[in-house]
């Protein structure tokens, strides 16, 4: 006889029988039709054709998930890990006397930004040696690998924190940004009168030994679009301001993370 490896999940069972249950009664509150219904089915079909399923969830469904896992816990709120992360990004090392510098071309345009910031654990001591993963968009406004144009690993890269948890990295400042209006997203933004804005941010992600890895973003005050973010990604502990400082721009924000 050969041996049945029994393939049954209980943690799908119990998020799956949830899940019908709570179509059940959304079906008979929204009075959905049958036409409703083939409509759905449709652009679904269109968006996961599209390729768009991770923009979609990602900007309508993540920030509830992380909501309900992190509302009053201590440490930096974690924001959204978004459609636009990729593995493998270069090293950036110190070189002596000079800053780090995030991944880009040979005159790269946009504004210089100096981004600094502390890595600390919540139970008070500096991280030092912790993994910082950081990416952004371009001066175009752009993400590398996905809509724009520049190399695969522009703005995007990872380094350490020095002894003391603290770093610093040259970048630019990066822009407003408009998720694709082209597709079936798009299409459902216009059907639910949304505008397709995030507010300026940049991407990090914190790995150190003993603590639960830090996916978060950072944002800046005076965006006009903060408040509206079609991703509902800003926390208010996640945002900080630009300044002038010798003719460049600086801004810095402290980052705790939680023990495990
Ligand atoms: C982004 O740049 C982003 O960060 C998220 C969460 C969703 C869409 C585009
Ligand atoms: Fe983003």
């Amino acid at each position: 006889m050969l041996k049945q490896i029994s393939k049954k999940n209980e943690r799908v069972e119990e998020v799956f029988n949830l899940f019908i249950a709570h179509v059940q009664n959304f079906l008979k509150e929204a009075n959905l039709n049958h036409e409703e219904y083939t409509n759905f089915v449709d652009w679904a079909d269109r968006l996961g054709r599209a390729g768009e399923l991770p923009l979609y969830a990602d900007v309508f469904l993540e920030s509830h998930v992380l909501r309900a896992m992190y509302t009053d816990k201590p440490g930096t709120q974690p924001s959204l890990l978004g459609p636009y992360f990729v593995e493998g990004t270069p090293l950036i090392e110190a070189k002596p006397g000079q800053p780090l510098v995030l991944t880009q071309r040979p005159n790269e345009a946009g504004d210089v930004m100096y981004f600094s910031g502390n890595v600390s654990s919540t139970n008070g001591e500096p991280l030092a040696k912790a993994r910082v993963e950081m990416w952004q968009n371009d001066a175009s406004g752009k993400y590398s690998a996905f809509d724009s144009e520049a190399p695969k690993y522009n703005f995007r890269g990872h380094f350490y924190t020095d002894e003391n948890g603290n770093f610093e990295v040259k970048t630019i400042v990066p822009l407003p940004y408009s998720i694709p209006t082209d597709g079936p997203t798009g299409e459902f933004l216009e059907y639910t009168d949304q505008h397709p804005m995030r507010p300026a941010h940049l991407h990090l992600m914190f790995e150190a030994e003993g603590h639960e890895t830090l996916i978060t973003q950072v944002f800046f005050e005076g965006d006009e679009w903060l408040e509206t973010d079609v991703a509902d990604g800003v926390r208010l502990d996640l945002m900080t301001k630009i300044e002038e400082k010798d003719g460049c721009k600086v801004s810095s924000l402290d980052f705790v993370m939680r023990t495990v």
